[in-house]
């Protein structure tokens, strides 16, 4: 079959709920994907951070198989023998002292308001149902009706209500309003270390170190969705490292199974993963030993072979060459590691056209909003390879 009859078949028979761009993908390995017509692209995407240790990798992929011919789904009914295991490794790496495994971004974000508001009333002495979870504007987290309703993009909530209440939204950036906003009530302060979706929104230098030491003072859980930013995007396993704190509960996802199959974890530093009970949250994938051993392997290789370096490495020389590009479009470039946004002036008629045309010089990449590109490949990229994504940016940006 041909692309156009592809997308036909999509068209007709599936959810509009998104706007992909018109290249239909069927193999990838590392940092390059390629089409059914047999045209080889760039994924400067990563599946939106999930594949930062590149596509299929031929480690985790072993592992999966390997897991797959013996034992996929036991159910937290019964035990498995790669849960403990994952639990050891991921905490040894992260300095966590309790995980709790889920499977989608979404559902650790819903896990983590379990469990706050429950050791808020039952350790905090919250009176019941007062419970509040402060946010960020312009936050992304998630999917679900209650993630949705904190949400201050429109296209996300409009005609999705009623949503749940107990949630308060702040600017995101300035700890000052957070001090302001945290009542005896509140038991939770919900970010983005960066904000992704936003368009990769970098706060003031030292905000999550102030935000950590207002939370402590005022007895707030400091939960920190490393979703997007987590496991090495950044160029640090965890982008708190950058700010040298830790949260009380930190949620991960996406790469922590390098695109495999759906893995999530909420990570935990504090007495509130002890809160919940069994019968009180659980999930029939949680935790199951194909997901483990996948997470486990995911996690090993992203170390081992200084993906994560390399990310910190290789973001400074992307960013340094989109900064050489002189465009009177460009209005702003910025990042940490390998994920990076630039951002066009509103004059220069939308990030979708310049996507499309990339797309036609063999690169992926996502507009975010309107006028932002996200740049953010694997994390196994090297100099000469960035050396031909910049070339192509520079070629698109000045008009051919
Ligand atoms: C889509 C963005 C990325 C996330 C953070 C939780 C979740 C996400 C910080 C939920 C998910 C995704 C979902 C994806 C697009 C994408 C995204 F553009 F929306 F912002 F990555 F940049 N917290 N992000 O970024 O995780 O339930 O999806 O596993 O198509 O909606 P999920």
């Amino acid at each position: 079959m041909e692309t156009q009859q592809y997308i036909h078949i999509e068209d007709q028979l599936g959810a509009h709920n998104y706007k992909p761009l018109d290249v239909v993908l069927n193999r990838g390995k590392g940092i390059w994907v390629w089409d059914v017509e047999g045209r080889k692209y760039l994924d400067c995407l990563s599946s939106y951070s999930a594949v930062n240790q590149g596509h299929c990798h031929p480690e985790i992929q072993r592992a999966m198989v390997a897991q797959a011919e013996k034992l996929t789904l036991t159910s937290r009914a019964f035990r498995n023998d790669q849960l403990g295991l994952f639990y050891q490794e991921i905490c040894e790496l992260t300095n966590s002292h309790k995980v709790l495994p889920m499977n989608s971004g979404a559902e650790a974000v819903e896990t983590v308001i379990k469990a706050v508001r429950k050791w808020g009333y039952q350790i905090k002495g919250v009176p019941e149902s007062q419970a509040e979870v402060i946010v960020c504007a312009n936050n992304f987290h998630g999917r679900t009706i209650t993630i949705v309703g904190f949400s201050t993009d429109e296209s996300s909530r409009e005609g999705f209500g009623p949503f749940t209440p107990g949630f308060k939204i702040i600017p995101f950036g300035d700890a000052k309003l957070l001090k302001e906003a945290i009542t005896p009530n509140t038991v939770g302060f919900l970010v983005e270390p960066i904000q992704g979706e936003a368009g990769v929104i970098i706060p003031p230098e030292g905000y999550l170190k102030e935000v950590k030491q207002i939370c402590r003072q005022n007895n707030v859980m400091l939960i920190l969705d490393e979703i997007q930013t987590g496991l090495g995007r950044t160029g640090k396993l965890l982008a708190e490292e950058h700010d040298g704190i830790e949260a009380d509960l930190t949620l991960i996802g996406k790469a922590l199974s390098g695109g495999f199959y759906p893995v999530s974890a909420v990570l935990s530093n504090s007495e509130v993963m002890d809160v919940l009970k069994p019968g009180e949250h659980g999930s029939t994938f949680g935790g199951n030993p194909l997901a483990c051993a996948v997470a486990r392997t995911a996690l090993k290789v992203l170390v081992e072979e200084g993906m994560i370096e390399n990310a910190a490495l290789m973001g400074t020389y992307f960013l340094e060459g989109l900064k050489q590009i002189k465009s009177p479009l460009i209005k702003e470039i910025r990042g940490k590691g390998l994920l990076i946004g630039l951002e066009f002036f509103s004059e220069a008629g939308g990030a979708r056209s310049y996507c499309e045309k990339l797309m036609e010089k063999g690169l992926l990449c996502k507009e975010t909003h309107d006028n932002i590109i996200r740049f953010a490949p694997p994390l196994v990229i090297v100099k000469d390879e960035i050396d031909w994504v910049l070339e192509r940016i520079a070629t698109v940006l000045n008009g051919d």
